[in-house]
């Protein structure tokens, strides 16, 4: 059969058809139904493939009647802005949210975050604890950090960590995203919310697709916070949620959550740490003595490491009978959690160790003298241990 005789034969049948269709309008509108329904579940198939991951996470929230929502061990600012957004987003939903975490929320910084955001975060040392049977794990992918974490099974997975922990209807892991925080931004922006500053807020009829400026000021904190203020580990996604956020962001408070009154003692330890520094070519070793915070130890690491020509610094100072060790370095030649720990590898009883930038270690004194062949040795040869290891000597 040509093709000619084809196309005759197909309108043949068309024409056959349309008569039949003309001499039966029930069977007419039948076959209208039939194409409406199914051009009608196209369209829905369409949507439902090309729902972005904000709306695929808000119902998932929605269908939810409560969910707890679990930070890491210690939240930082990213972490806690990630559980106050999926707060938010959860309570549009009308589905109930407790925000946990495990371990304390130390350093000024993360505390000023919780008092000026007036956040409530329950801290929890066993899974029992959790009281929703649904739980989302953001800005990290595996539970830990409390007793029976491994038999959590997570909802939800929001992080940009890596590893292989998921949810088990939703997970969003992406390891370019420089924060957390800019996730959860995305998928407030993908689900049509504007940033409003607090004045605009007063001045709202209706709160209804408005992104609360103690949102949007965490979420940026988050952002910053994670990025060494949008100077490391960025993508230009960190820029866009900074962009999107910015009209929402209520200044006065992110001032006061960036820039928190220091404890005195915490500015003593950094006081005493650039007193008594010892430095040799680009590295710095400090001994602060007793403290009472040990928080204020890797801060005053952190100073240190800005002297002018110092690449690798190490803090040690002394709580109960521990001398607590904190190093930072940003010297390629200086690992830093290599080089703590061999420095306190010949110490029994002694923990070392970390990132190549970032290290930290904890030595009893008793043990200390436990050093080397011949009985022990003082804080002095331990330092010359310490810039023994920097210099790669060790
Ligand atoms: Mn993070």
């Amino acid at each position: 059969m040509g093709s000619v005789d084809a196309v005759r034969t197909v309108g043949g049948n068309l024409d056959s058809l349309a008569s039949t269709l003309r001499e039966e309008p029930l069977l007419a509108a039948g076959v209208v139904v039939a194409v409406l329904v199914l051009a009608g579940a196209g369209v829905a198939l369409v949507r439902y493939l090309r729902r972005t991951p904000g709306q695929q996470f808000a119902r998932l929230l929605g269908d939810q009647e409560a969910v707890g929502v679990l930070m890491h061990p210690g939240p930082d600012p990213d972490a806690m802005s990630c559980a106050l957004a999926i707060g938010a987003l959860a309570q549009r939903q009308d589905t109930e949210t407790t925000l946990y975490h495990a371990g304390q929320i130390r350093h000024q910084e993360n505390r000023a975050f919780q008092t000026v955001l007036d956040a409530t975060f329950e801290q929890i040392e066993h899974a029992g604890e959790i009281t929703e049977h649904e739980i989302v794990l953001v800005d990290h992918n595996r539970p830990r950090g409390f007793s029976d974490a491994e038999a959590v099974e997570p909802l939800a997975v929001v992080d940009h960590h890596p590893g292989v922990g998921t949810g088990r209807k939703f997970t969003d892991v992406r390891t370019d995203a420089g924060a957390c925080a800019t996730i959860l931004s995305e998928y407030f922006e993908s689900l049509g919310y504007t940033p409003v500053s607090p004045d605009e807020l007063a001045d709202l009829d209706s709160t209804r697709g408005a992104l609360d400026p103690q949102v949007s000021t965490a979420l940026l904190y988050g952002i910053q916070s994670d990025t060494k203020n949008l100077t490391n580990g960025c993508s230009p996604a960190e820029f866009e949620a900074a962009s999107y956020l910015y009209d929402g962001v209520d200044e006065g408070k992110l001032d006061r959550i960036a820039n928190p009154d220091m404890d005195a003692e915490s500015l003593d330890v950094k006081a005493r740490a650039i007193l008594e520094r010892e430095i040799r070519s680009a590295f710095a070793v400090s001994d602060v003595g007793r403290v009472s915070n040990v928080d204020a130890i890797p801060q005053a690491a952190e100073e240190l490491r800005r002297l002018e020509g110092v690449n690798a610094v190490v803090v040690l100072a002394e709580k109960d009978g521990v001398i607590h060790l904190s190093g930072r370095s940003n010297d390629d030649r200086v690992h830093m959690g290599k080089t703590l720990e061999a420095a306190v590898e010949d110490v029994p009883m002694s923990s070392a160790g970390g990132h190549a930038r970032m290290g930290g270690g904890q030595i009893s004194t008793e043990h200390l003298e436990g050093i080397g062949p011949g009985g022990g040795v003082t804080r002095q040869r331990f330092k010359e241990r310490l810039f023994a290891a920097m210099n790669g000597e060790l």
